[in-house]
């Protein structure tokens, strides 16, 4: 992974998170979300507690891919079947699986909701739109609903701090104005195909409240 952030980048380890049976890779949705922290980090330090969070979810996801029980997390398919038919996650309050696969994954799965509606606002901006306006609009539909008062504060806080839309566009490092919002629109769906399958299979398997 570059230091510096390509929304490019994102759309193809996205693409290559869909298998064509539409499972979802393990490893390329990770990989996905490394560039999504490197593009925050360089937004700048408030969102530092932000990128913290993910990461260390991110770290939690990376260890079962690489351990003894690798196997059993290519897809998120087979790590849900995994999990469940081994007992290894905590399903009603947090127990002795803390930190399960389904759990943590969950965490990223709600963001990427976020991500969506937020690239959906800034793809459909105006030159006057506010970063921070789109960005807390979808919080408020999404991620906020999950998230307790202080941290609800907190986020809304460091939205504040948000750039404006030319300097997004300008990280995005995908070409003049008009080249990222084609981008975003190639971008967005599969984007939306990945939340769903997940959504519908956390659905299927009453995973989407886990503690
Ligand atoms: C581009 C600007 C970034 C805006 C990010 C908007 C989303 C704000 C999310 C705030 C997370 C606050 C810190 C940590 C919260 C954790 O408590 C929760 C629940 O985890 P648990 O405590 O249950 O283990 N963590 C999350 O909800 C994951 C949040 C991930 C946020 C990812 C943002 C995506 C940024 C993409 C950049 C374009």
């Amino acid at each position: 992974m570059a230091d510096t952030f390509s929304l490019q980048r994102v759309l193809e380890t996205f693409r290559s998170s869909l298998s064509e049976k539409k499972e979802v890779y393990m490893k390329y949705y990770i990989a996905g979300w490394q560039e999504l922290v490197a593009f925050m980090n360089s937004l700048g330090n408030v969102f530092s507690f932000i990128s913290k969070d993910v990461v260390s979810k991110i770290q939690i996801l990376e260890n079962f891919l690489l351990g003894e029980n690798r196997s059993h997390y290519v897809t998120i398919q087979s790590m849900v079947k995994y999990e469940l038919e081994n007992d290894l996650v905590d399903l009603t309050k947090r127990g002795s699986h803390p930190e399960s696969g389904c759990r943590t994954l969950l965490r990223l799965h709600r963001a990427l909701r976020w991500l969506e509606l937020f690239l959906e606002r800034l793809r459909t901006s105006t030159e006057d739109s506010k970063t921070s306006v789109m960005c807390s609009d979808a919080y408020n539909e999404s991620l906020a609903q999950h998230h307790p008062w202080l941290i609800r504060k907190a986020v809304g806080v460091a939205f504040c701090a948000l750039p404006g839309r030319d300097t997004f566009f300008d990280v995005m490092n995908a070409g003049d104005h008009m080249q990222v919002v084609a981008l975003l629109g190639e971008s967005l769906p599969l984007i939306a195909e990945v939340y769903q399958i997940t959504e519908d299979l956390y659905a299927k398997n009453t995973l989407l409240e886990l503690p």
